[in-house]
């Protein structure tokens, strides 16, 4: 079975369409973990192990169980607006955003704005930027003065898998 086509379909489903296999997500983006299962079923070959697996070895470690594991979400990333409990949280002075180039006209102008997402993703050192940026081409990386952002007022908070979210980032903030 190919893990990563599955993982992919996984994310489709917990952060933005669990109409997909007919189930829904609970304020907290939790997914009960037997509907999940028997949906995707429906399918593809699929099962709690297939699960466990993906949970354990995805590289940006996406997805968490709660404890007994008969619930699970997404740790970042949704469109669908779900609330996912993370607390307020201090960033670092300096954060970092990858993009296209064919962005960057607009994003000078308006600011990262999150588009078809609940927030702008934000990352904490240039190579992970770097890397989210060339997604779609060749990436430019800019410089987020977060702490600025910060001390006037604007909220961030930190996924549990490290990813940095805020609401909108106006261009003053920003440095290529
Ligand atoms: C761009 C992946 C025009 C923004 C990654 C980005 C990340 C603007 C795109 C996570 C804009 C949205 C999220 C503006 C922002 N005008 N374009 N004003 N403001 N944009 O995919 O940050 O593998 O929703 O630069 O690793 O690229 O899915 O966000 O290019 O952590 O787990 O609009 O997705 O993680 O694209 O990526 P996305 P993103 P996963």
């Amino acid at each position: 079975m190919d893990l990563t086509k599955t993982s992919k379909y996984l994310s489709l489903i917990l952060r933005h369409k669990p109409e997909a296999v007919g189930i829904t997500l609970d304020e907290h983006g939790w997914a009960d973990v037997e509907e999940l299962i028997a949906g995707i079923q429906k399918t593809r070959p699929f099962d709690f192990k297939t699960l466990t697996k993906i949970v354990e070895t995805d590289h940006k470690q996406r997805y968490s169980f709660n404890e007994d594991h008969t619930l699970i979400r997404a740790n970042q990333g949704h469109s669908i607006p779900v609330d996912v409990e993370l607390p307020v949280t201090v960033p670092p002075k300096i954060l970092w955003h990858g993009t296209r180039q064919k962005s960057v006209a607009s994003i000078d102008e308006q600011g990262l704005l999150p588009q078809s997402r609940l927030y702008v993703h934000l990352s904490g050192d240039p190579d992970t930027a770097r890397k989210v940026g060339s997604r779609h081409g060749k990436p430019v990386v800019y410089q987020v003065h977060s702490g600025q952002m910060a001390e006037d007022g604007y909220v961030f908070y930190r996924s549990v898998n490290g990813v940095w979210l805020t609401k909108r980032v106006p261009p003053e903030y920003l440095e290529k």
